[in-house]
């Protein structure tokens, strides 16, 4: 809650996107907190942090949890910092009980895991993982023109380390389900064994700019049209494969003036799916429908590709450590598969890795209305506390 006031927004959710002032904030009482729990904080070139409690072997490798605090415009209170602060709260605990682990335990708050502001999303954990060069998540721009490098760097928010350069044991991140379903069949606990893969791609329709009033319809070159047209095939597509998503979720009209035909028209493609070979179909017919579509219309179209995820299978070790802990606790648990992605999905590369999910009202995320119960939050946190303290042993 304490959180949540930073960013605030008036419809009661939080808007704390990454590399501005807010996230400074954010990243500044996280901070405040790990250290008044002893915690000693680095930070890499990607601004990602990592507070460090040691263990009685501070040559061994670390286990590490963490997740993100960066939102969306219109994001909730969970989404990301529940992981985050539950890693605290599992390191307050263990200072309460005086328990000392064998390997240090880290909590990691991730740089941009949203990818609303700098496409893709999970930019610093793909950084950290290899599946990004560095230069190339620094060059991404936000919608204003400026690049991930001039925010990070500019704000402050960049440490000296180098990102990928902390090995990692094992990863264990908390996460709210942002679905409906534990919350549908009355579970604590959510066992994820497997994470979808996406595709995000940024597309640019250009037209011609011209009176709505006097040009008739067959001379038109209409952006607008032509990208409505393709928000349809992407929906369509996404519903001829199944248990697949298909999503338009950003669009920018130009000059959007009431009586201008549109001539430039520039919006985002969301494309997910569990399995691999589906899903690159699902891009190929986006690719050659939208170039149709285009063509069809006389409209000039460039499609860059903002980002690809192959499907993640978790660590089969670590979803059996979560689900025992799950049944000592007393807490019903089921397997489930993310439809969102995490960074824990760039750290399944790099390091033994599996994810809890707790439930949330309705199943709503990416939405101020956000919301869950502290139940749910403890659940959570217990679960991830004997899986971090089971990893830790040596
Ligand atoms: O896009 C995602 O799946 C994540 O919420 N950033
Ligand atoms: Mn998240
Ligand atoms: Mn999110």
């Amino acid at each position: 809650m304490e959180m949540a006031k930073i960013g605030a927004t008036p419809g009661g959710g939080c808007n704390r996107q990454t590399l501005t002032d807010v996230d400074r904030e954010g990243r500044a009482l996280f901070r405040r907190w790990c250290e008044e729990a002893g915690l000693t904080v680095g930070v890499d070139d990607m601004g990602t942090m990592f507070a460090r409690r040691p263990g009685r072997n501070n040559e061994l490798a670390p286990v590490a949890t963490g997740s993100h605090l960066d939102t969306q415009p219109t994001g909730g209170k969970y989404d990301g910092v529940l992981g985050v602060l539950a890693g605290l709260e599992v390191v307050r605990t263990l200072n309460e009980l005086g328990i000392v682990t064998e390997r240090p335990i880290e909590v990691i708050n991730w740089t941009n895991e949203e990818g609303c502001r700098f496409g893709p999303a999970m930019l610093a954990s793909g950084v950290f993982a290899g599946t990004h060069p560095r230069d190339w998540a620094l060059a991404r721009k936000d919608a204003q023109g400026m690049t991930f490098g001039e925010a990070l760097n500019g704000g402050g928010f960049a440490g000296e380390e180098k990102t990928g350069a902390r090995k990692l044991h094992a990863y264990v991140e908390l996460h709210i389900e942002q679905g409906p379903i534990l919350e549908a069949e009355g579970c604590d606990i959510g066992v994820v064994t497997t994470g979808q893969g996406f595709r995000w791609f940024d597309v640019t329709l250009k037209g011609r700019d011209s009176h709505t009033g006097a040009t008739p319809m067959g001379r038109r070159f209409d952006a607008l049209l032509g990208a409505s047209r393709i928000v349809e095939q992407v929906h369509q597509i996404a519903l001829a494969h199944p248990n697949s998503v298909g999503t338009v979720g950003f669009m920018e009209v130009a000059p959007n003036s009431r009586n201008v035909i549109p001539g430039l028209v520039k919006f985002t493609v969301d494309f997910r799916h569990v399995d691999g070979d589906a899903l690159a179909h699902m891009a190929d017919q986006f690719m050659s429908g939208a170039q149709a579509i285009a063509t069809a219309q006389g409209l000039e179209i460039t499609i860059d590709p903002a980002g690809a995820q192959p499907p993640v299978h978790f660590n089969p070790e670590i979803l059996n450590l979560i689900r025992t802990s799950a049944d000592e606790s007393g807490y019903k648990h089921r397997d489930i598969a993310s439809g969102a992605g995490h960074d824990a999905f760039h750290i399944a590369k790099v390091a033994p890795s599996a994810m809890i999910f707790c439930p949330c009202v309705d199943g709503l995320s990416h939405n101020e209305a956000e919301e869950i119960f502290p139940e749910w939050a403890k659940a959570g946190a217990d679960v991830l506390l004997q899986t971090l303290v089971t990893l830790a042993r040596a």
